[in-house]
């Protein structure tokens, strides 16, 4: 059961990361669409398909998938009820559509940015959140085929004989480790690259100030789309690894921290001295990037053998992974989801709702994930179901955050509904901020731009004067003061 809910969790978080890029990145190009909407299309409704499918391997007569999100073989090997039909295979098969339906995905962002900009928008004039996604994409080109492929190889395994990763009959259970982590290492930056993106969107526009070192940050983030093709043994330091493997990968790893330390030192110098406006998405950014700067401290411990090696396999694993996959990523997006709400559905939302569904968000994600790390280094393990006395102060306190987080989801879906029916009507651009999507009206018009942008200027241009476009006048401004 729980692999399929991660995984749904997982897709969820995805989807709407690659929903935002969809909408955004046309628009911020100056495009009218995607460059394949047909391809889109096709890559869109295999998602349902997907779903459909991990929802059904609950149901199907060899039972549900047992083997944990990573289907590590031998024990996703063992079909204990006979069944050809069962929750293992069911599952490997949503997992390659979902291969392919993603890189259909890549196909379609890399060719619209390489080849959908308005005129004048060379790669450097580009907004680092196209950039972000660009790397983000090139990730899912080169990474998702080996995933894609060891989900075929092990349901070959299952289904029809093959004994690629079956030990008993001389295959190398090893190697579908190797498979899997090659693009799942990777995956966890096309997920969070965009969120990057989205920082950098969002700390120029609430601090009044152009990003600092806009070249640097935009390269960085190509940088680490390619050092994150050769860290993934780090998750196989206990499988056996020579140790000669080890540290090289662990020195490979460490070098992760390089171009994303130049983002987070880019990001504070551009608040910086800053006319700052604590909006409920800059608070979501600042609350996201405290988060992903306690991630990445606890990260480069994690990438260090010894360290690894003691704490492998307990909480301390998994309260890192919290930090980075929900205190940044899911916390990144609400700042997205409010940032661009106005743009999407023509309303405001609910400044004070915003409000406390952050400190809410805020406070329960620290008091949720952050006892996991001493409990980790106490020897707590993961994947149990009980625990011993010694470990029940910082479960508590998880727990407790847990309740929270749980509950700091009501005010945002109660915002988002309400301001979406009755909230006040939004301007083009509520946030007097540069950028393209913010020359249309709220929401966009079909095909985004009735004439195409002759783009003249950097991004970012904040506290200068030269406009952004040769030919599309900003708006004129409106009644709505949201710095008043
Ligand atoms: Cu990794």
């Amino acid at each position: 059961m729980l692999p399929v809910l991660q995984d749904l969790w997982v897709s969820l978080v995805r989807s709407s990361l690659v929903g935002f890029a969809n909408y955004l990145v046309p628009l911020m190009i100056g495009a009218r669409d995607m460059a394949f909407p047909r391809l889109n299309a096709v890559a869109f409704w295999m998602v349902p398909v997907v779903g459909i499918l991990l929802m059904a391997s609950f149901f199907v007569p060899g039972g549900p998938a047992q083997a944990g999100w990573w289907a590590y073989p031998p024990v996703s090997l063992q079909n204990p009820t006979g069944h050809l039909i069962n929750g293992q295979v069911v599952w490997l098969l949503a997992v390659a559509i979902s291969g392919v339906s993603s890189i259909m995905g890549a196909v379609n962002f890399v060719t619209t940015i390489v080849k959908m900009r308005a005129p004048g928008m060379g790669f450097f004039k580009m907004p680092l959140f196209v950039w972000a996604v660009f790397s983000a994409q090139i990730i899912q080109l080169f990474g998702l085929p080996a995933l894609t492929a060891g989900a075929v190889m092990l349901l070959l395994d299952l289904t029809a004989g093959t004994a690629f990763f079956d030990p008993s009959r001389g295959g190398n259970p090893v190697m579908f480790q190797h498979y899997f982590w090659f693009y799942s290492h990777p995956a966890v930056y096309v997920i969070i690259l965009p969120i990057f993106g989205i920082f950098s969107e969002i700390f120029p526009v609430y601090s009044r100030k152009p990003l600092f070192g806009y070249k640097v940050v935009a390269i960085s983030s190509l940088l680490i789309a390619v050092v994150s093709a050769i860290v993934w043994v780090h998750h196989l330091y206990v499988s056996g690894t020579p140790a000669w493997m080890r540290m090289l990968f662990m020195v490979t790893t460490m070098l992760v921290s390089v171009p994303t330390g130049i983002k987070v030192f880019a990001w504070v110098a551009t608040i910086w001295g800053g006319k700052m406006r604590l909006t409920t998405p800059m608070l979501f950014a600042l609350g996201a990037l405290i988060m992903f700067v306690f991630a990445g401290i606890v990260g480069i411990m994690l990438s260090s053998v010894p360290v690894d090696v003691h704490v492998n396999n307990t909480y301390f694993v998994v309260g890192h992974f919290h930090y980075v996959l929900f205190g940044t990523v899911t916390m990144g997006l609400y700042a997205a989801i409010y940032h661009w709400f106005p743009k999407m559905t023509g309303r405001m939302y609910y400044e004070s709702w915003g409000k406390l569904h952050f400190w809410l968000t805020f406070i329960g994600t620290n008091l949720n994930f952050l006892p996991m790390h001493p409990l980790g280094l106490q020897g707590m393990l993961r994947r149990i179901s009980s625990y011993a006395p010694e470990y029940e102060f910082w479960n508590i306190i998880a727990s407790l955050g847990s309740f929270l987080l749980g509950m700091s989801t009501l005010p945002f879906i109660f915002n988002m509904v309400v301001s979406w029916m009755h909230g006040q009507k939004a301007p083009a651009n509520p946030w007097r901020a540069i950028g393209l999507e913010w020359l249309v009206a709220s929401p966009p018009p079909v095909e985004n731009f009735e004439e195409i942008p002759i783009v003249i200027s950097e991004p970012y241009g904040y506290g200068k004067s030269e406009p952004l476009t040769a030919n599309i006048k900003a708006p004129s401004d409106s009644a709505y003061k949201p710095f008043a």
